[in-house]
This record gives C-alpha cells, sequence and structure tokens, in this order.
C-alpha cells in the first residue's frame, strides 16, 4: 500500500535486515497519526538505523554518531508544533551518545526515541555494542566480549523516564501501535527495538527473538516501578514486549514557562535568518 511518507531513495540495508520492519512500522504510525509529511521531523546519528531519514518524505536531518538527540532538541525548542522522531542504534544511543540519553529523559523534551538495538556495531562490521551479550565473538575479539552489557530499559528507568517500551522489528503492527502511543506521550517517549542484523548477529536472530518475546497483555500495570523492574531483568528465557512504564511528569515546556520562555520562542529570530544562511553562501 502507497503512503504519502514513501521516499524513492534506495534502500541500502540489506536483504531480511530488521531495520525493513521498524520503517514499515514507523509509515504505518505516520499514516495513522494524521500528520502530513512537513509537520514531521525525522532525525538520526550515524549506523543502519542512521539512514532511516532518507527512506521517509519527511523534514529529514541524518548527521554524526551519536548526536542525533541534541539536534532533535533544538529542532523541538525552535519549532514546538514539529512531531519529532529521533532514531539510534544501540551503538548510536547507548555508547556515543549515551551521554544524550541521559540528558534528554532530563530535559524531558516532547521527542520520540527509538533505538534500534541489533545488539551489534553493523555499519563498521560487527564490533561489540553496549548491549552485546558478554562473550559475543567478533572479527576483533575472537574470543569474545569481556564487556556487561548495559540494560538500557533500567538506564532510563533510573532517570525516571516517563514512557519506557520495547518493541521488536518481526511484530511491526504491534510496533506501530508503540509508535502511535508513544507520539501520544507528552515528554521524552522512549522505545528500544529488538531488531536483528541478520549479516553480523548471528545469535540474536529473528528466532531467538520470537522464542522469548512475548506482548504485555491489558493486566500488566505500567505504573508500578517495581513491575517495570521486574519486566526489565526478563532477558534469557523470555523478554516483554509492549509498555513497560508511563507515568505523567512535566514535560520541558511545561517547566520552562514555570520560569521563563525559552528564548528562542519570546525572540523574533526569523529576522536573522537570511543574515545566517549568506554565511554558507
Ligand atoms: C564519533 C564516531 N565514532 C565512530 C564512528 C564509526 N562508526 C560509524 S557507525 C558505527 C557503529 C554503529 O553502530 P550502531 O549505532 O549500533 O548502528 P547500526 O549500524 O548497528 O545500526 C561506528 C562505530 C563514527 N562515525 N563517529
Ligand atoms: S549489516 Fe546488519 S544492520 Fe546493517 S543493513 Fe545489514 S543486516 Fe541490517
Ligand atoms: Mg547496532
Amino acid at each position: 500500500m502507497s503512503s504519502v511518507f514513501d521516499h524513492n531513495f534506495e534502500i541500502q540495508w540489506c536483504p531480511g535486515c530488521g531495520n525493513f520492519g521498524i520503517l514499515k512500522a514507523l509509515k504505518a504510525a505516520l499514516d495513522k497519526s494524521g500528520k502530513n509529511p512537513s509537520d514531521v521531523s525525522v532525525v538520526s546519528g550515524i549506523g543502519q538505523s542512521g539512514k532511516t531519514p532518507h527512506y521517509v518524505n519527511t523534514n529529514g536531518f541524518n548527521g554524526l554518531h551519536g548526536r542525533a538527540l541534541p539536534v532533535a532538541s533544538g529542532l523541538k525548542i525552535s519549532n514546538p508544533e514539529q512531531l519529532v522522531i529521533v532514531h539510534g542504534g544501540d551503538g548510536d544511543g547507548y555508547g556515543e551518545g549515551g551521554n544524550h540519553f541521559i540528558h534528554g529523559i532530563r530535559r524531558n523534551l516532547d521527542l520520540n526515541y527509538f533505538v534500534h538495538n541489533n545488539q551489534i556495531y553493523g555499519l563498521t562490521k560487527g564490533q561489540a555494542s553496549p548491549t552485546s551479550s558478554l562473550g559475543t565473538a567478533s572479527g576483533i575479539q575472537p574470543s569474545g566480549t569481556i564487556m556487561e552489557p548495559i540494560n538500557p530499559l533500567k538506564l532510563a528507568m533510573s532517570l525516571d523516564c516517563g514512557f519506557i517500551a520495547r518493541g521488536f522489528s518481526g511484530e511491526p503492527a504491534h510496533l506501530t501501535e508503540l509508535m502511535l502511543e508513544a507520539f501520544a506521550y507528552k515528554g521524552f517517549a522512549y522505545i528500544d527495538i529488538l531488531q536483528p542484523c541478520v549479516v553480523f548477529n548471528k545469535v540474536n536472530t529473528y528466532s531467538w527473538y520470537k522464542e522469548r518475546a512475548y506482548k504485555l497483555d491489558s493486566n500488566y500495570d505500567f505504573s508500578s516501578k517495581a513491575s517495570a523492574l521486574e519486566k526489565m531483568e526478563e532477558w534469557d528465557e523470555q523478554i516483554p514486549l509492549g509498555v513497560i512504564y508511563k507515568k505523567e511528569k512535566p514535560e520541558y515546556f511545561e517547566k520552562a514557562s514555570l520560569t521563563n520562555p525559552p528564548k528562542v520562542q519570546s525572540s523574533d529570530h526569523k529576522q536573522y535568518w537570511n543574515e545566517i544562511l549568506s554565511l554558507y553562501k
């Protein structure tokens, strides 16, 4: 089915890559959101996930490795009406950009942060990433990584992130619903998306995730910190999919207006636009 969010760029991901399921879910969520392409900005860093803005017909920015969140924050502050969606990778978002993940959660702008977690550095040919399991063998660590993986959901929880979810690219319809819930959430909405890399991660495959992944049902209480922490510990035998923790909290603009309105909103910055552009001609 065609979508106004389709883009004609040739897709450079390997056949069977989990990123296709994420792209499908994203376009379906955008279609369902009722937004026009000009109302949406997709921002990324570097990596296979970083290619996402090229494949969707919205405003787009593909910047430096790990630096998507600062760009997206500036964009949102200067244009609060935009729906801003940030795509990162497990290396990009939890390694090189880990600091921005922490402070992005603290700032609590109304951003959507979707991390393509394939537990490997895909673009640079398979080095261990911050979420690679202990012992993951790679070309530069043939006998396996000796670093413990981080649990990104628990990291987000420790910072009291108000929306923490986990999706799976092998379940695009379910992922679409999670993305829509993230769009509707006022504040920093974070989804860690399990994304098989069929070339460099031969352990965490579609079938490995399918054997373990299950969807949280309507009886699950996502407002309970204790239940959320319990779910976030699940991994080796079963992996929960869905909104794991959610709570309302004041987002950036509400907090800012308690003190002073952000400068960028109160000044007529458009008058400087041509002057700034002329510097780059
Ligand atoms: C500051 C910086 N460090 C390292 C690199 C090299 N580099 C490019 S992509 C990448 C790994 C990307 O891994 P991940 O974020 O997990 O994305 P994936 O390709 O797996 O989607 C690295 C290390 C870079 N471009 N910039
Ligand atoms: S190397 Fe892995 S993550 Fe990159 S496009 Fe291929 S399958 Fe996808
Ligand atoms: Mg990766």
